[in-house]
């Protein structure tokens, strides 16, 4: 997540680069290997089925057992071994994003309406059947995922709701993210991990009921298992590794800016992180704190690979320049630390979610706190789309209805532009209403 050469020349010397990442980005293309990997793997399972998946299970997930479903029992009792503090604060997050996902449901809005005399269009918002979600449970198990994905898909009114977790807290699936899972009111638990997840869920092979839609954050393996999978199931985003961006005047404190730019660098040593500033002093004071905050940081040994290989710091002119430059990156999370909040809300408009001012960070809506999704597009994604929502497991259907005196403004134009284009099996279809019309007239 840096500027090309050429974006970097078309700011002239408005633009100063006083961080440059030494790493490549992660190329857009494919990694073959993983491809052909995923590929192989999905064939083996739609041809051999649950024997494919447990195969699979018992080599990469460390599966011994014979069943892959939670039982109820293990689910509803999920939280009993956890923390209070932790359910609380568990509890909390999947409130906040139910809340907020069910006040975008709300605002969208079915309608009929007259788009010319007596004819009548309309649309709805009709929930998909079916949801896999996937909750990763690998190095750190992200306890807000079902939040996200179950929580919303459920505040959008998916009637069925599976979860799949790898089994990677002794051999069973974690019980905090099972926690997550129950309390956004999953219909089912599956202790199963990685593409044979993925595969099992849109296939149907966990339960009978093959997923309509795949959703959640993975590893390379997950994300290409959605890309390929995509068409014979919906999915939410092909994620890549988290990215943060923040834009800083001079009123941003740099110790804070550090702290956010490494809260994103800790999930991999990939994970972008980016500065944009008017003022040179955030520009060089954040350095030194992201160097003196890494000396004191237990995840030290990935964020600081993630800064060095993919942190940046651009010194620019103006704030209108700094709002160009990250209309250019189109980070997942973006934080504006910086005055004049409104100002930066309408002059931004390529990003997955957007943190404005101080008191919100993006490490509070990662867990939930705030209440958005935390599901969202990476390597410049935001340039065409936002992340997922609770739009997102609904299906925007239109239909149509028409009085018998609107027979003449819709058949009559048909029959013409179906004659231009030979096709006149539609023109009859047309023609033979118009002549039903006449006759009774
Ligand atoms: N930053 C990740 C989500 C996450 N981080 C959850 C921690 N927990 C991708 O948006
Ligand atoms: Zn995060």
């Amino acid at each position: 997540m840096h500027l090309t050469t050429a974006e970097k020349n078309g700011f002239g010397d408005g633009l100063l680069v006083v961080k440059e990442p030494t790493g490549v980005d992660r190329p857009a293309g494919r990694d073959d290997e993983v491809t052909a990997t995923v590929s192989s793997m999905l064939s083996r399972i739609e041809r051999d089925g649950m024997d494919a998946v447990l195969h699979y299970a018992r080599e990469l997930d460390g599966f011994t057992g014979d069943s892959l479903e939670v039982s109820a029992a293990e689910l509803a009792r999920s939280g009993d071994a956890l923390p209070a503090a932790l359910r609380e604060a568990l509890d909390t997050g999947a409130d906040r994003t139910r809340r907020f996902a069910t006040m975008q449901r709300e605002r969208l809005q079915d309608f009929e309406a007259e788009v010319a005399p007596g004819i009548v269009c309309g649309q709805r918002f009709v929930p998909v059947d079916a949801v896999g979600a996937y909750l990763p449970a690998g190095r750190f198990p992200l306890l807000a995922g079902a939040f996200m994905t179950v929580g919303v898909a459920k505040a959008a009114g998916v009637p069925h709701v599976v979860a799949a977790t790898p089994p990677s807290f002794e051999g069973r699936a974690h019980p905090a993210v099972l926690y997550s899972a129950q309390i956004t009111g999953v219909d089912a638990a599956f202790a199963v991990g990685g593409v044979q997840a993925l595969a099992a869920m849109a296939f149907g092979l966990l339960d009978g009921r093959p997923a309509d839609m795949v959703v959640g954050a993975g590893n390379a393996y997950v994300a290409e298992a959605k890309r390929q999978l995509f068409g014979r199931v919906g999915i939410d985003v092909l994620a890549g590794p988290s990215e943060v961006a923040v834009i800083a005047d001079d009123t941003a404190d740099p110790a804070l800016v550090a702290a956010d730019l490494l809260a994103q660098a800790e999930h991999g040593p990939t994970s972008p992180a980016s500065l944009v500033t008017t003022s040179e002093r955030v520009a060089h004071e954040t350095v030194r704190q992201v160097e003196k905050q890494l000396a004191g940081l237990a995840t030290a040994e990935i964020a600081g690979a993630a800064w060095r290989d993919h942190g940046s710091v651009y010194l620019v002119r103006d704030r209108a320049a700094a709002a160009e430059v990250m209309n250019l990156l189109a980070p997942e999370h973006l934080e504006v630390l910086a005055e004049d909040l409104d100002w930066w809300l309408g002059a931004l408009r390529n990003y997955g979610s957007l943190f404005l001012g101080t008191w919100s960070t993006v490490a509070y809506a990662d867990k939930g706190m705030s209440g958005t999704n935390h599901v969202l597009p990476t390597v410049r994604g935001a340039r065409f789309t936002g992340g997922l929502s609770v739009a997102g497991f609904l299906k925007q259907l239109t239909h149509q209805r028409a009085t018998r005196e609107a027979t003449a403004s819709q058949a009559g134009p048909t029959v013409v532009v179906s004659d231009a284009e030979g096709l006149v099996g539609h023109r009859d279809s047309a023609q033979i209403r118009l002549d039903a019309v006449a006759l009774r007239n």
